[in-house]
């Protein structure tokens, strides 16, 4: 799969920063339990898919890193997680 510029995938999402190999966002919500329940709807989505996140949570503050490990960085695997995230966020 080919590898992405992050800078180039993170200008084309709302919030997102590319990094040397990798795009990130911190996602903010009302309390844990919104936080958890996004959380919990992108890890069905995520396995499914194979591509899993890279995450720290710390109450209602989910900090995501995203980048495919088998290819070394960014890919189109991370753009459909990062938009599903949008979606499951509510964004
Ligand atoms: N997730 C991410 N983010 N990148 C990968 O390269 C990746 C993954 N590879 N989840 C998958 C699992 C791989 O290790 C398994 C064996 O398919």
């Amino acid at each position: 799969m080919a590898i992405l510029n992050p800078k180039d995938v993170a200008a084309e999402l709302e919030g997102w920063t590319g990094g040397d190999d990798f795009i990130t966002k911190v996602f903010k919500f009302e309390d844990f339990a919104q936080a958890f329940g996004f959380m919990t709807r992108i890890a069905i989505i995520a396995d499914k898919m194979d591509h899993h996140p890279e995450w720290f949570n710390v109450y209602n503050r989910v900090d995501i890193t995203l980048t495919t490990h088998d290819a070394g960085g960014v890919t189109e695997k991370d753009v459909i997680l990062a938009k599903a995230m949008e979606k499951a966020a509510g964004g």
